[in-house]
């Protein structure tokens, strides 16, 4: 934890047009996307150029257990290196605010991706989801569990490759040591979670992978519903439409 003693704070109106705003050594640039505690904005390094993404975190407005869901947030993404997971460079913590810098994906989200431009093909779905198969298998053989798998925390590079993203619902796991919170996007959760019986956390994560392979190919869900219950049911039931394009071979 870098503990940064002050930092630039607004400039005032004379200076405003020249110097942006600034956190450490970054200069930021827009805004990506805004949580309900947290805000994520495209930053520069004024030296070397390289563009990161800074999630902005006002402490002061985040309830004990939402801190503490992101610190273990950040534990989980220091112990984590891979190319298909986005990297933590750097955490800044003031009385107040944490500044979390991570990598930024330049393509986004592969939930926008598909919106835009329909399912993958099923060579370009069996690339990226070998690339997100080779993330989680490396989380899990670091005992640690996503349970939020799905299209949105899938970004995109600048070439277009896996970037794993939102450890938010992580969790460190031992094998025969069962979880029982209730996490993740509902589509995506398995059926024991929605008998909400105790669960193996790597076995959540599997079954998300099985929906975001059928989501890649298939371009929709393959279980959803007008509502809960009726979600509920048809993750239990297990029953999936097959496109009529969908090949037939392996
Ligand atoms: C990194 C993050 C992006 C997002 C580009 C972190 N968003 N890169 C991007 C990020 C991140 N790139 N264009 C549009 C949207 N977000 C991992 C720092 O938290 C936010 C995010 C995360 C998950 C999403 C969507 C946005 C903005 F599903």
């Amino acid at each position: 934890m870098v503990i940064m003693s002050e930092f630039t704070s607004v400039p005032n109106s004379s200076q405003t047009q020249q110097r942006p705003l600034r956190v450490g050594f970054y200069d930021i640039e827009r805004t990506l996307g805004k949580g309900n505690f947290a805000v994520v904005k495209l930053a520069r390094h004024r030296v070397t150029k390289t563009q990161v993404a800074i999630k902005i975190i006002d402490k002061a407005r985040l309830d004990p257990s939402n801190l503490e869901k992101i610190y273990r947030e950040v534990q989980i993404m220091k112990l984590l290196n891979h190319p298909h997971i986005i990297k933590l460079y750097q955490v800044m913590e003031t009385k107040d605010m944490l500044y979390i810098v991570t990598e930024f994906a330049k393509n986004g989200e592969m939930f926008d991706y598909l919106t835009s431009n329909g399912h993958l093909s099923e060579n370009e779905a069996r690339k990226k989801f070998w690339q997100i198969l080779s993330a989680v298998e490396y989380c899990h053989s670091h005992h640690i569990v996503h349970r939020d798998l799905k299209t949105e925390n899938l970004l995109l590079d600048a070439s277009m490759n896996i970037k794993l993203a939102d450890f938010g619902f992580g969790n460190f796991y031992k094998s025969g040591e069962p979880l029982s919170t209730w996490c993740g996007s509902p589509p995506y959760a398995a059926p024991e979670v929605f008998e909400g019986k105790e669960y193996e956390g790597p076995y959540l994560d599997i079954w998300s992978l099985g929906v975001v392979l059928y989501v890649l190919v298939c371009g929709s869900l393959p279980f959803d519903g007008p509502n809960l219950p009726t979600l509920r049911q048809r993750v239990l039931e297990g029953r999936f439409r097959i496109p009529f394009y969908m090949s037939q071979g392996m």
